[in-house]
């Protein structure tokens, strides 16, 4: 297996080539039956549509090759296998193996890792007969009571993703069961949410891989206070989830602890403990052994050389088409599921945070584009707001559109002919062709150039299966990029900086007075932001 640099890969100077004149979708006839139906792709229940890409038979050809020799499919299996890849070499790095996948990895005879594997099935286990004390009333409040809600404490990785994945299958949850989130450490997140939450039927789970950072150790120190000020005794309430061995790993402390371990990344943590706990109690855990199982499918998936059999590199390889060659600086991915209103949110972290990187495995500066900007919203709302821009701005952006045929609570009326599902998905398709095709007018402000690429990735409903199914999508779409693009998407230094900033800036507001600054001394930066700001 060898790292090579993007700009280096033969298959990148054809595709360069190509991209002088990629295919029109604005042109006569472009979106042809035989076309519509000749570009697809499936994978695990979803099927991408990517006739409004503008691609052709060439530029698929010059794609598929430079996967292959980028070697990226050999690439993910090498992760899934436990190579150390969280790394950048000859500096000081994590230096760490990236195994997320081991933990749905639980199915197969024969897991890829089977250390790591083990450990999932262990916390498992222990999650398993945790949830079914409490189911069984083993475990309750002094009261007897059962638990009826979570609050999940924990910040970036150890919040989008559970949260995203709680947003888009809270329909399945047991009767009487939620979650709620506190993660900002602005005071006023856990007043919102603790002010209507009886805590007598609560439980809390601090989650933070690291044990040591400020936003969560805060809430749940003011979390601890709010329950001891009810009378209640904290460690009947509180659960911890984090990495073995770090300043949270303190069982006294909780009712119970579960653990992750160093190669599972933040932001790919959703289906280890992180997001197992709280999906667990909410959903139950046969519900949860389903997300793992749609996400193993997908890893399962992501093996395929062919592209069409394997959505996360397609996906990829569009992705970087539209990016590298094509020059769009951004992403949107907009779901048409109101189930999904976090998903984007979980993905700006875990395709930004891995694949904004300017420096290439081996330590040098990258010559070439790496990750996009990725933002989004769900549709229809968005076509209310700014789809303007998305077709008729200066800036093009290309789409992904998340769809699905069923509702999930299949609640639904007629009106006029067609349900509000049939309504949905026909937005959605409508504003995939609008946005390709164009439209041609006398008035030039009522002309639509076209050309907008965009694919839309349809599955049949969002089961917990399909949920994990499509996490896995696109963790996996993110980790084939960042091979292509020859970055490590597994650390996070931009993150740590900031957290070393803030205690700094920190340190210098205890204990101090507010005060007004000498302007003429040689202040440390720190100091002179915290006097304009107001705050020292
Ligand atoms: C994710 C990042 C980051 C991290 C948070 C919380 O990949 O590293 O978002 O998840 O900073 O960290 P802890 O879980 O250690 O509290």
């Amino acid at each position: 297996m060898e790292f090579i640099d993007f700009s280096a890969l033969r298959a990148v100077q054809t595709l360069k080539g190509l991209a002088r004149k990629p295919y029109s979708l604005a042109q006569q006839k472009a979106l042809t039956a035989k076309r519509i139906h000749r570009y697809r792709g499936h994978s695990c229940g979803f099927d991408l549509l990517y006739a409004t890409q503008r691609v052709d038979e060439t530029t698929m050809e010059g794609l598929q090759n430079l996967a292959a020799e980028a070697e990226l499919v050999d690439k993910f299996k090498a992760m899934k296998s436990g190579a150390v890849l969280n790394t950048i070499s000859g500096h000081e790095s994590e230096n760490r193996q990236v195994l997320h996948t081991a933990c749905r990895d639980i199915f197969s005879t024969e897991p890829l890792a089977p250390g790591a594997t083990a450990q999932a099935k262990e916390q498992l286990g222990k999650l398993q007969s945790f949830l079914n004390d409490l189911q069984n009333g083993t475990i309750t409040n002094s009261a007897g009571q059962h638990f009826t809600t979570i609050i999940q404490v924990g910040i970036g990785g150890s919040d989008l993703g559970p949260r995203a994945l709680y947003y888009a299958l809270r329909r399945y949850a047991l009767p009487g069961r939620k979650a709620l989130f506190i993660a900002n450490v602005d005071p006023d997140d856990a007043a919102a949410v603790l002010g209507g939450v009886d805590l007598t039927r609560t439980l809390v789970v601090v989650v933070s891989k690291s044990g040591s950072t400020l936003e969560t150790l805060t809430n749940e120190e003011l979390v601890r206070q709010r329950f001891v000020a009810a009378g209640l005794e904290p460690s009947r309430h509180f659960l911890a989830v984090t990495g073995a061995g770090s300043p949270m790993d303190d069982p006294a402390k909780y009712l119970a602890s579960f653990y992750l371990y160093d190669y599972i990344g933040g932001r790919y943590s959703v289906t280890s403990m992180v997001g197992g706990v709280l999906l667990g109690f909410v959903l139950g855990y046969d519900v949860f052994l389903d997300v793992l199982r749609g996400a193993n499918a997908m890893d399962e998936a992501a093996e395929e050389q062919s592209l069409v059999k394997n959505l996360p590199l397609l996906m990829a390889l569009l992705g970087i088409w539209n990016h590298n060659f094509l020059g769009y600086a951004t992403l949107a991915v907009l779901p048409y599921s109101q189930a999904l209103i976090r998903f984007p949110a979980h993905l700006q972290q875990c395709d930004m945070e891995s694949n904004g990187k300017s420096i290439t495995r081996h330590g040098n500066p990258v010559q070439w584009l790496t990750g996009p900007v990725v933002w989004g919203e769900p549709g229809t709302n968005g076509q209310h707001a700014f789809y303007q821009l998305l077709h008729q701005g200066t800036e093009i952006v290309p789409i992904e559109f998340i769809g699905f045929r069923q509702s999930q609570y299949r609640e639904d009326s007629r009106l006029q002919g067609t349900t509000s599902q049939q309504k949905l998905v026909a937005n959605m398709l409508a504003q995939s062709l609008a946005l390709a095709q164009g439209k041609d007018h006398r008035n030039p402000n009522r002309k639509f150039a076209g050309n907008r690429p965009n694919s839309v990735l349809i599955g049949e409903q969002l089961t917990p299966y399909a949920m994990g199914a499509l996490l896995a999508l696109y963790e996996n779409k993110i980790a084939f990029q960042g091979f292509c693009w020859n970055i490590n998407s597994f650390d996070q230094e931009g993150v740590q900086l900031g957290k070393r900033m803030a205690t700094q800036i920190l340190a210098g507001l205890k204990g101090s007075a507010r005060s007004s600054l000498d302007i003429s001394s040689d202040n440390a930066p720190e100091t002179s932001l915290l006097s304009v700001a107001g705050m020292k």
